[in-house]
């Protein structure tokens, strides 16, 4: 698949299945809840923040986000919980969750006309095998203008050679979740160091923010024929 339709065919359907993936998560959360409570507690750094968003994944809700307010802003999450959760039609395969799946911290700063995103990883993510990995920075920002909420994804992402894809290696997209499109498409990148994945991604692509909430996820897709949707399986995510 050239890799341009690759892109759009993904963010064609990222919106809905998106959805069905928050209400997994939502379910999920309920197994993360005690350790998430704890994390907040004790990274000062962090500062949860427990809203009622409307616009984003349905009916109103609470959860906790990491809030980046032009200082550095750090997300714990315990090591050794990732897991493979299903969030698509079941593919047949279940992907083993490995180390680099496992995220132990996630932070965001600002650098010279980017900001910088970064997953701290349990393992060499330049060590992925057979399946798609994908690192999202999920970015609400609230439009003080019209007093809603703008949903960016920051992708990172990687293609090893045993996955039969078109492309190979990392890249990286910048997506907008409320006007579902992309800003960036796929983009090729350099591989990742060994502990960790990030990139600066420049300001103006999620708007040049001054503030906004965040949470990340790690995702797999393992089946290379079918990019109608996002990754199948969810495998960590922070707070
Ligand atoms: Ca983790």
């Amino acid at each position: 698949m050239p890799l341009q339709e690759s892109c759009v065919s993904f963010s064609h359907r990222l919106i809905p299945e998106r959805k069905g993936g928050n209400i997994t998560r939502a379910l999920t959360s309920l197994l993360k809840a005690s350790s998430v409570l704890a994390v907040s507690v004790a990274i000062a750094t962090l500062v949860p923040v427990s809203i009622a968003i409307s616009g984003i994944g349905g009916p109103a809700r609470e959860t906790s986000f990491g809030f980046y307010a032009n200082g550095e802003s750090v997300i714990n999450d315990p090591r050794g919980d990732a897991q493979p959760v299903l969030q698509q039609s079941n593919p047949g395969i279940i992907p083993d969750a490995e180390a680099y799946h496992d995220v132990t911290e996630a932070s965001v700063r600002k650098l010279d006309g980017a900001f910088l995103f970064t997953l701290e990883l349990a393992g060499n993510p330049n060590l992925n095998k057979l399946y798609e990995t994908n690192y999202m920075w999920h970015v609400i920002v609230s439009d003080a203008a019209t007093g809603k909420d703008l949903h960016y994804i920051v992708m990172i992402f990687d293609f090893p050679p045993d996955f039969n894809h078109t492309s190979t290696g990392w890249h990286y997209a910048v997506y907008n979740d409320t006007s579902e499109s992309y800003i960036l498409p796929q983009t090729k990148i350099e591989d990742m160091p060994q502990d960790r994945v990030e990139y600066p991604v420049q300001d103006w692509l999620i708007g040049n923010p001054s503030s906004f909430r965040y949470w990340v996820s790690g995702f797999v897709r393992v089946d290379s024929e079918n990019f109608t949707g996002p990754p199948e399986y969810l495998m960590d995510y922070a707070p």
